[in-house]
């Protein structure tokens, strides 16, 4: 799908609207800082970044809860717009958005940017989490539980997000890593009947099959592009011990290792989000352990290999 010279936009979004906890807006800077642009330079990419997202001209103060539980909703939905206007125009250059996060929130924008170049794209979410409350079924209010179900349509309509179309299918999104899910979610994955692949998949079948009949499910010809939404809380926290909400029984290394390189040789990826990443929380070596992990899921996505 993508023009020569093959060429990615990072964009670097220090944003934490989506949940609680300080710290995770400087995920972005620190993968940047990490020396991942030269990372993909070395295996042969175009790299082009503008420098992090400026969100600070984004105010939405005051910004009380919607019916007192869905928090920073204007914020968080002005930023997730913000950023499908720059993912979308990347997509539409021929180039491929890095997404590089701050909270999972942010997937409202990139899968929203993706879709708008790629409407037949499918998404592959990996992560601890199933992200898919909605204003009636969150328990904590924080909208990085939430982006999926608005990209599907689901749940009430708020004139605060007016602006996301229900781009998704239910039957073009697929998990695999979860392990942390809500009752109110499980009940929408299966009213939904969408395809997740929890930790317990992961054991009985192994990473490789777990792929391949994750692909199966939502890119059965290997044709559809894919973004890739990679929630570095997926990993075991022994593994990525840097991130706000971790989930002991993760993914090993090498799982979440697997999963970016199968996706990188169908040769259909054409957006990736890395999320979640918070250098505030942990020790300054589990903070160095998180990013290098983070910079090199990146880079198995983006074709390194290991011979
Ligand atoms: N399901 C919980 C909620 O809605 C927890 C969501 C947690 N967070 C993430 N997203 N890191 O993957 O609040
Ligand atoms: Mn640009
Ligand atoms: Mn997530
Ligand atoms: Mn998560």
């Amino acid at each position: 799908f993508l023009p020569n010279p093959k060429t990615i936009a990072i964009v670097g979004c220090p944003f934490s609207g989506g949940q609680p906890k300080l710290g995770v807006d400087k995920g972005p800077i620190h993968l940047v800082e990490a020396g991942l642009i030269d990372q993909l330079e070395e295996i042969g990419w175009k790299v082009h970044f503008d420098g992090h997202h400026q969100f600070e001209e984004i105010h939405a103060a005051p910004d009380p809860p919607i019916k007192t539980l869905l928090k920073n909703p204007r914020l968080v939905s002005r930023v997730c717009e913000s950023v499908a206007s720059v993912v979308g125009g990347h997509a539409k250059n021929g180039q491929l958005p890095v997404t590089l996060g701050g909270d999972h929130s942010l997937a409202m924008g990139t899968v929203s940017g993706t879709l708008a170049s790629y409407p037949d794209a499918c998404v592959i979410w990996i992560d601890a989490h199933a992200d898919i409350n909605t204003s009636k079924t969150t328990e904590s209010g924080n909208i990085h539980g939430m982006p999926v179900s608005f990209l599907l349509g689901l749940g009430e309509n708020h004139p605060e997000f007016a602006w996301i179309r229900p781009v998704l299918k239910p039957e073009r999104i697929v998990y695999i890593g979860l392990r942390d899910i809500d009752a109110g979610e499980r009940r929408i994955l299966r009213e939904n009947k969408i395809k997740a692949f929890s930790m317990h998949e992961v054991d009985k079948y192994g990473i490789g099959k777990v792929v391949e009949m994750a692909l199966d499910h939502v890119n059965p010809n290997r044709d559809l592009p894919i973004h890739l939404s990679f929630d570095v809380d997926a990993l075991d926290p022994s593994v990525a011990p840097s991130t706000g909400t971790p989930v002991r029984g993760g993914l090993t290394f090498r799982e979440g290792h697997y999963i970016c390189e199968a996706i990188h040789e169908t040769g259909l990826l054409v957006a990736l989000d890395l999320m979640e990443v918070n250098p505030s929380l942990a020790d300054p070596e589990s903070v160095r352990q998180t990013v290098a992990v983070g910079c090199s899921l990146v880079r198995s996505a983006l074709g390194e290999t290991l011979l």
